[in-house]
This record gives C-alpha cells, structure tokens and sequence, in this order.
C-alpha cells in the first residue's frame, strides 16, 4: 500500500494541487466494495447520495483524490457519477459532517434537468486506471447489477499540516459516521512525501 501511495506520479499531482514543498498526508485511504448482485433480479450493495469528499472536523480541506479501480467499474456495476467542474461551486452544504448534499440541492444540482442535459458523466474505469479528483467535485455511486464485485481504492491527500478537531470528530465516529462508512477512524496522520 504504502509503495502505491508514494509513487512518483501522485507526488506531482500533490505538487501541482498543493505547491512544491508542502508535506502530504492522507486523511482517507479506504477501499470501496460494491458487491455483486445476489441474483439476476437484485442488486448489490447500497446507493452512494451526492456528496462532496469534505470533512467538518478538518481545519484544512483535502483537494485531490486518487481513485483507483480495482475491477471494471461501469453504470451495470454501480460505478462513480460526478458532476465536472462542481468543484467551482466551493462546498454546497457545510454543515454536514461530509458535506451530503440536501435533498434540494440534489434536485437543482443532480435531479433529472441535469440528467437530461448530459452534465452528469460515468466514471467508466477499466481495472488499474486511476482517476485523479478534485475534493468537492459532486459525486455519488449506485447499486452493483453485474455479477462481480466493483472495487476500488481512494487517497485522499492532504496538506500533513491539517489539524483534526478531536472532539469534534469523536462525536461522529461514535454517532452519525457509524452508518455513513466512517465508523472508525485514526486521528494522526503520518507523512507521504
Ligand atoms: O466507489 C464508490 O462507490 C464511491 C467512491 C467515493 O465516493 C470516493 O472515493 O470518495
């Protein structure tokens, strides 16, 4: 993992979001898994709302993500949908936790006017290609209807000088984080590159 983390091309991408020097950390490095549809006429795992990748107890934002598909992720299997260039609107709801989008923002920003225009793109990924992902860019992922699991890794790098405010976190990974897939988390950061 480390290896993965630490390669050269995801240190030019901190530079050029970050600046030359700045040290990097990840808040986040967490795999996903989308599993299989139990049968033909189900699908698998759970429906991803629209959010931005934007954490409250952070003094800092992370701004770039590292997203690596581990299987062939597509509309079947339930893959990532964004909105580009979202990342322009700054953060839509700041009083989430992790900035979930309210039910009226999804309808202006992600509801069927947006569908029908073609602003909302399939992040389709063949197994090893990563996509490289601004924090706040709009997202959300479906339910897996193939029969294979859709998986997948995603770094979020950050500024290592980003401060986590304890308590406000603590209240979370005991609270609301349980079922919203942060239930555990580590509240020191060591340093990438
Ligand atoms: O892979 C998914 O279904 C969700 C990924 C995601 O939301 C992220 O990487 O921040």
């Amino acid at each position: 993992m480390g290896l993965f983390l630490r390669r050269p091309c995801f240190a030019e991408a901190c530079e050029r979001v970050y600046g030359k020097g700045t040290p990097i950390s990840s808040f986040r490095t967490m795999f996903f898994n989308k599993p299989c549809a139990p049968s033909a006429a189900s699908s698998g795992g759970t429906h991803l709302p629209w959010h931005q990748d934007r954490w409250r107890f952070l003094d800092i934002d992370p701004l770039l993500n590292a997203y690596l598909a581990l299987d062939p992720a597509s509309p079947e299997s339930g893959c990532v949908r964004l909105l580009p260039r979202s990342h322009t609107l700054g953060i839509l709801n700041p009083s989430h936790h992790s900035a979930f989008l309210t039910e009226g923002q999804i309808e202006c920003y992600c509801g069927a006017k947006a569908e029908a225009s073609g602003a909302i793109v399939d992040l389709v990924l063949q197994p090893g290609e990563v996509a490289l992902i601004h924090n706040w860019v709009v997202h959300s992922s479906g339910t897996n209807r193939t029969a294979r699991a859709r998986r997948a890794l995603s770094v979020s790098y950050m500024d290592a000088r980003t401060k986590l405010n304890e308590a406000e976190f603590g209240r979370f990974t005991g609270g609301e984080l349980k079922s919203s897939g942060y239930p555990e988390g580590g509240t020191h950061f060591p340093q990438i590159f």
